[in-house]
Parts: C-alpha cells; sequence; structure tokens
C-alpha cells in the first residue's frame, strides 16, 4: 500500500507552457501556493532529460513532503526514486507497472469512460485522473470533454478517489469537489501563469474553502 497521499491540487508539469522560466522553477514557485503532488509529464523529452528534470524536483519536493509522480515513464520513475507513475490507457497496463514499482508506490491511471471503471487495472492502482472535464489545447488528442456531470457520475462509480483534468481554471474548483473529486490536476493554470505561486494559492484557498463549508 502506498503512503497516504493528497490530491487536493495535483500540479502536472508542461515544458513548453513553463516556457524560459523553466520546470523546475515553476513548480519550486508553486510548491510555495500549496500544491499537494507534482506529476512531472514530458512525453517529448528523452530520459536523460526526464531524469535530470526529475531529479531536481526531488531536491525541491521531499524535503516539504510532497510526492513526484512520473507520467509513464516506469524506468525514470525508478532510476531517480520517485514517488510513483501515472499511466494512461494505452501505456503499460497497471498490473505490469504495479509488479515494477512494488506495492509501496503510488500509481495513478487515467479514466474518461465508465468502461474503463471496470478493467482489471483498476485492482493495482491508488487513484483515477478523470476527464478531460473541459476540452483543452494542452492535450489535443485527449478523449470528448466530460463535464461537472460526467465527473459526477465517475466519481460516484469509482472505487478509488478521482482527481479531475482538463481545462481546470480557479473557478471549476467548486463545482469539481462538488462532484465527488478528491481534488483537482492542473496544468496550463499554473505553469503558464505569470505568478504560479499565487495561482497555485488561489486553487489552494478555494479548496480550503469549499472544504470548510
Ligand atoms: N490529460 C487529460 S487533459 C490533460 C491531460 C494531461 C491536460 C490538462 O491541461 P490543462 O492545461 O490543465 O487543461
Amino acid at each position: 500500500m502506498a503512503a497516504p497521499f493528497d490530491l487536493s491540487l495535483y500540479l502536472v508539469t508542461d515544458a513548453g507552457l513553463a516556457g524560459p522560466r523553466g520546470v523546475v522553477e515553476t513548480v519550486r514557485a508553486a510548491v510555495a501556493g500549496g500544491i499537494t503532488l507534482v506529476q512531472l509529464r514530458d512525453p517529448a523529452a528523452k530520459g536523460r532529460a526526464q531524469v535530470e528534470t526529475a531529479a531536481a524536483l526531488l531536491e525541491i519536493l521531499r524535503p516539504l513532503g510532497i510526492p513526484l509522480i512520473i507520467n509513464d515513464r516506469v524506468d525514470v520513475a525508478l532510476a531517480v526514486g520517485a514517488d510513483g507513475v501515472h499511466v494512461g490507457q494505452s501505456d503499460i497496463p497497471a498490473a505490469m507497472v504495479r509488479e515494477m514499482i512494488g506495492p509501496d508506490r503510488i500509481l495513478g491511471l487515467s479514466v474518461s469512460y465508465a468502461s474503463e471503471l471496470a478493467a482489471p487495472d483498476l485492482g493495482f492502482v491508488d487513484y483515477l485522473g478523470v476527464g478531460p472535464i473541459y476540452a483543452t489545447p494542452t492535450k489535443t488528442n485527449a478523449a470528448p470533454p466530460i463535464g461537472f456531470d460526467g465527473l459526477a457520475a465517475l466519481a460516484a462509480a469509482s472505487p478509488l478517489p478521482v482527481v479531475a483534468i482538463g481545462g481546470v481554471k480557479q473557478e471549476h474548483v467548486e463545482p469539481i469537489l462538488a462532484a465527488g473529486a478528491a481534488g483537482v490536476a492542473i496544468v496550463s493554470a499554473i505553469m503558464a501563469a505569470d505568478d504560479p505561486a499565487a495561482a497555485a494559492a488561489d486553487f489552494s484557498a478555494r479548496i480550503r474553502r469549499f472544504r470548510s463549508g
């Protein structure tokens, strides 16, 4: 079993959106605003570059107790000792990833359709990334958007905690949490923000406000 983790404000990196500031400095700023979990996602990068970025992120995140999850690349996650892996429906099957990463690391799976909840994969993962909520230029090959109603249906049917992804902006926090998600997963609204710390802090405050009341 993975150690407890907090899906509340889940930052997914994007090197293009970080621009000249870079992924590592953008994450450094964002965590000051209350990020609870970081996923390194860079499908275009070679293994060496991913390992270097992941190691730099771990230096920032480990002392803060914020888990680092690697998108798709099990080898990169194991090489740097990351806290987990996130896979999509067309990546290595979750059962095989679990075999490779062992019982203690976090394993996440992307889900867009109710039919995917019936897959045996679910028995091997710790949380689901559900979406896209809205169509987003950040991932153009994503499944059709599911909206808040689709999210609510998937969250209610899911045996695992879900984090909502895809076009999520600050003003969507309340309807997403009300739909039953454990958190919001954000790429552009934080990675491309002029002030990533302020953008993250805004998300974080809205999450706290929703939960208190
Ligand atoms: N998976 C589904 S949508 C998406 C991913 C990685 C991208 C979400 O990016 P943004 O910028 O938060 O809309």
